[in-house]
C-alpha cells in the first residue's frame, strides 16, 4: 500500500472522510488524495516524495507561490512576539488601510478568519441595515457554509450533487431566493414579487465554484441598478476574485461598485484572514457602534495579519498582474491547443491568475452548460496529469489558480505533460 493510501486510511478513522474540507477527498475524481508534506513556489511534495506542479494554490491564497520567504519570515517574526492578544494592534489598522486603498467599494472593513465568516456577517449586516429578511443568491455560486447560503451552493456541494445540505432546517433558508447565474430577468421577477423585502443580492462577480463562469455582459450592471432602484444591498463575494483577477478585484475590472465586498484567501496569504467591508454608513451598523452583532476571538490576529500585509504589498509591485495574466494565458491557450490537436473537446478561460478548463467545445456561460461538461474525461485528465506530476483541482466544478512562481519553464513543463496525457486520453 502506498504511503498516501496508508495516511488516507488512518485519516478516515480519525476525520470524517479523511479530510477537513470535503473537496480534498477526491470523491468526484476517484482515487487517493495526496498527503502534502511541504510546498515551495509552484511545487508541492507528497508523503511519498513525489513533486507536483500545483494549480490548486490552496484554493487561491498562494498567489505569491508556496512558502514565499518574505511571507514566512513575517509570520515567524510576528509569532515570536505572541500569536494572538484579543486586543487591537497597529498591524490590523495597516492591513485595513491596505484593503481600503485597493478595493474601490470599501471605506471601512472588519476582519474575520474565513470567507464563510465574511459572507455570513455581510448577509447579517445587509439585513440589519435594511430591516429586510430575504436574500438573493445564484445557483452554482458558493459563499461558504453558513446555513442560509447552503442552498444549491456550488463547490463541494455541487460536486456531490447535493443542491441543498442536510441539517439546514427549511426555516433557515425560506428567505433565500436562488436564481440562475446571469439571469437578470429572474432577479427582476424576484424584486417584483418581493419589492420591499429583499435585503441584498450576494454574487460571485466571476463565478469560481461551478468552475469559472463569467458574468454575461450587463449582468453585474443590472444587479447594481436593481439594488439601487429597490433599496437592496449589493454584495460582491470577492473571496476568490479579490486581488486574484486584478489589483482591485473584479469590481476594479468591471467598474461595478457593490455596497459590501467580502474577501478572504489572498488577503491572508495562506493564513486565516477574511474580511467584509463597504460604505461607511453601512459599516456603522456593526457592533460595537451599531446593532448588528459580529465578533471573533482570532479576528485580525497578528500572525495571520503579518502574512496578509506582506502579500498585499508584494501584489502592488509593478508588473505583477501583467506577468500573472501572461503565464495563465499561456497555460490555458497551450492546453486547449494540445487537446484539440488530439481531437479532444476542451475549452478554457482565464482572468488574472484564475482559470477554468472545460471538457466541451465552448466556454460555458451557465451552470447547466458547466454541468454538461464531460466529467469522466476530466477525471481521466486529472489523474493522467497527477501521475505526470501536475496537480489540478480534484473537481470539474472548481477554478484553478496560477502563482507568481509559475514561470515560463513551469508552464512549459505542464504543457509537455499534458501533450502526453492528451495523446493517451
Ligand atoms: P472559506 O470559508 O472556505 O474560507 O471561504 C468560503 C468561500 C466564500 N466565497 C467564495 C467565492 C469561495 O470560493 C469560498 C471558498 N472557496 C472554496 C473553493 N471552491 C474553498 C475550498 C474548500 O471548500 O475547501
Amino acid at each position: 500500500m502506498s504511503r498516501n493510501s496508508e495516511l488516507f486510511d488512518r485519516a478516515c478513522r480519525a476525520i470524517p472522510g479523511g479530510v477537513n474540507s470535503p473537496v480534498r477527498a477526491f470523491r468526484s475524481v476517484g482515487g487517493t488524495p495526496r498527503f502534502i508534506e511541504r510546498a515551495q513556489g509552484p511545487y508541492m511534495w507528497d508523503a511519498e516524495g513525489t513533486r507536483y506542479i500545483d494549480y490548486i494554490g490552496s484554493w487561491g491564497p498562494a498567489i505569491l507561490g508556496h512558502a514565499d520567504p518574505e511571507v514566512v519570515r513575517a509570520v515567524q517574526d510576528a509569532a515570536v512576539d505572541g500569536l494572538s492578544f484579543g486586543a487591537p494592534t497597529e498591524a490590523e489598522i495597516e492591513i485595513a488601510e491596505a484593503i481600503i486603498a485597493r478595493i474601490p467599494s470599501i471605506e471601512q472593513v472588519r476582519l474575520v478568519s474565513s470567507g464563510t465568516e465574511a459572507t455570513m456577517s455581510a448577509i447579517r449586516l445587509a439585513r440589519g441595515y435594511t430591516g429586510r429578511t430575504k436574500i438573493i443568491k445564484f445557483e452554482g455560486c458558493y459563499h461558504g457554509h453558513a446555513d442560509s447560503l447552503l442552498v444549491k451552493a456550488g463547490s463541494g456541494m455541487l460536486t456531490f450533487g447535493n443542491p441543498t445540505s442536510a441539517g439546514v432546517p427549511a426555516e433557515f433558508v425560506q428567505h433565500t431566493i436562488v436564481v440562475d447565474y446571469n439571469r437578470l430577468d429572474a432577479v427582476e421577477a424576484a424584486f417584483r414579487e418581493f419589492p420591499k423585502d429583499i435585503a441584498c443580492i450576494i454574487v460571485e462577480p466571476i463565478a469560481g465554484n461551478m468552475n469559472m463562469v463569467r458574468p454575461a455582459p450587463g449582468f453585474l450592471e443590472g444587479l447594481r441598478s436593481l439594488c439601487t432602484q429597490n433599496g437592496a444591498v449589493l454584495i460582491f463575494d470577492e473571496v476568490m476574485t479579490g486581488l486574484r483577477v486584478g489589483p482591485q478585484g473584479m469590481q476594479g475590472l468591471c467598474g461595478v461598485i457593490p455596497d459590501i465586498t467580502t474577501l478572504a484567501k489572498i488577503i491572508g496569504g495562506g493564513m486565516p484572514v477574511g474580511a467584509f467591508g463597504g460604505r461607511t454608513d453601512i459599516m456603522q451598523e456593526i457592533a460595537p457602534i451599531g446593532p448588528v452583532y459580529q465578533a471573533g476571538t482570532l479576528s485580525g490576529n497578528p500572525v495571520a495579519v503579518a502574512a496578509g500585509r506582506v502579500t498585499l504589498r508584494r501584489l502592488a509591485e509593478p508588473g505583477f498582474y501583467e506577468a500573472l495574466g501572461r503565464h495563465t494565458g499561456a497555460l490555458i491557450t497551450g492546453l486547449v491547443e494540445r487537446a484539440r490537436a488530439h481531437g479532444i473537446a476542451l475549452s478554457g478561460d482565464h482572468e488574472g491568475g484564475m482559470f477554468g478548463l472545460y471538457f466541451r467545445d465552448t466556454v460555458p456561460t451557465s451552470l447547466a452548460e458547466v454541468s454538461a461538461c464531460d466529467t469522466d474525461l476530466f477525471a481521466r485528465f486529472f489523474h493522467g496529469m497527477l501521475n505526470a506530476g501536475v496537480h489540478f483541482a480534484p473537481s470539474a466544478f472548481e477554478a484553478g489558480f496560477v502563482s507568481a512562481t509559475h514561470d515560463d519553464a513551469v508552464i512549459q513543463a505542464t504543457l509537455d505533460a499534458a501533450e502526453h496525457v492528451f495523446s493517451e486520453l
